[in-house]
């Protein structure tokens, strides 16, 4: 049996490296009963097309990031609050690993639509580029920022008054180069890895919010698995845990080293004060009632939740 794995990213970036894992894993359980087909992104479509293709069970699994089904499980979009989690990405993925909010409600929320979540996971702090550099939301003002297709990530630029675009991330680094786009958000592994640090002047470590994946199966594909199958893809997603929070950690790590090395495209690095960060955590804060009234459909009962789980973890 072949199980396809479907990741938005390339060879060596994050989510690849883990369907790869992930495919070694499957593999050596069954004995190379199953083979995991790990897919690089570029060749299926955008990263919403890829959405429907587990929709339709053209694949088996997918790593997907909530903010491309922001028009279809709107619920999914609360990781693009900002500020939301804690500072810290650690006790941030304790409260992925065990969030009753994420692991049942959202799940079921996403199972409507014929996908199930069967893990979070944080691909690393989210931090800006941009070639004026952002320091204070008023530098923000007009900024053609691009986001995913989300209109949570529309409404939270606007809170800072930018221009916010939804784009593809294949065509973010000539949107930025040609000057479609300004500014944009990702994971340091991902700036450097992409290359936008070619084309953008400056990074700013806003640590605004987490990249969240999701690690996720077709609901119906999922629901026929035998007892004996489904056991190992838990297990297997459960134990992948630790190992892509240890991932993305190097990652990030090493690429800020490279990036804070490379003279041949030198970024600036904005440091932001705690004094700085806090402007942008009271310009945000509409944006939660925004995420309970016009975005949630369970009357803000999954940001409740979770709001629990956040302060219960931070305590
Ligand atoms: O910015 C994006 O859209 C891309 N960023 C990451 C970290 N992974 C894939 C995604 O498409």
């Amino acid at each position: 049996t072949t199980w396809k794995f479907i990741t938005e990213e390339v060879d060596g970036q994050v989510q690849y490296e883990y369907a790869e894992e992930f495919a070694n894993r499957i593999s050596d359980k069954t004995d190379g009963e199953v083979t995991v087909e790990p897919y690089e992104y570029g060749g299926l479509g955008s990263e919403v097309d890829q959405v429907q293709s587990l929709q339709d069970g053209a694949v088996e699994l997918a790593v997907m990031s909530p903010g491309f089904t922001g028009n279809m499980v709107k619920e999914g979009q609360i990781f693009a609050l900002h500020f939301l989690f804690p500072d810290s990405v650690e006790t941030t993925q304790e409260i992925l690993n065990t969030s009753e909010a994420l692991n049942t409600d959202l799940r079921e929320r996403y199972e409507e639509h014929d996908i199930t979540p069967l893990s979070f996971w944080t691909e690393g702090a989210m931090q800006w580029t941009s070639n004026a550099g952002i320091q204070e939301p008023a530098d923000f003002e007009g900024l053609k920022m691009r986001v995913q297709e989300s209109p949570l990530m529309m409404a939270s630029y606007e809170a800072y008054g930018a221009a916010p675009q939804a784009l593809s991330w294949s065509e973010l680094y000539t949107g930025l180069d040609r000057g479609t786009v300004e500014g944009q958000e990702n994971p340091i592994f991902f700036i450097y890895d992409a290359a936008f640090h070619e084309v953008q002047d400056t990074m700013t470590i806003s640590n605004h919010n987490n990249y969240v994946a999701m690690t996720t199966v077709n609901t119906e594909w999922y629901n026929d698995l035998s007892d004996e199958y489904k056991e190992i893809v838990d297990e297997t997603v459960a134990e992948m845990q630790d190992w892509v929070f240890e991932e993305q950690n190097t990652q990030n790590e090493d690429f800020l080293t490279q990036m804070q090395e490379d003279t041949e495209h030198p970024t600036e690095i904005i440091e932001l004060t705690e004094e700085q960060r806090a402007a942008f955590r009271e310009a945000a804060l509409p944006v939660r009632d925004f995420y309970v009234n016009e975005v949630s459909e369970v009357d803000g009962a999954i940001y409740n939740k979770l709001l629990e789980e956040i302060q219960a973890a931070t305590e």
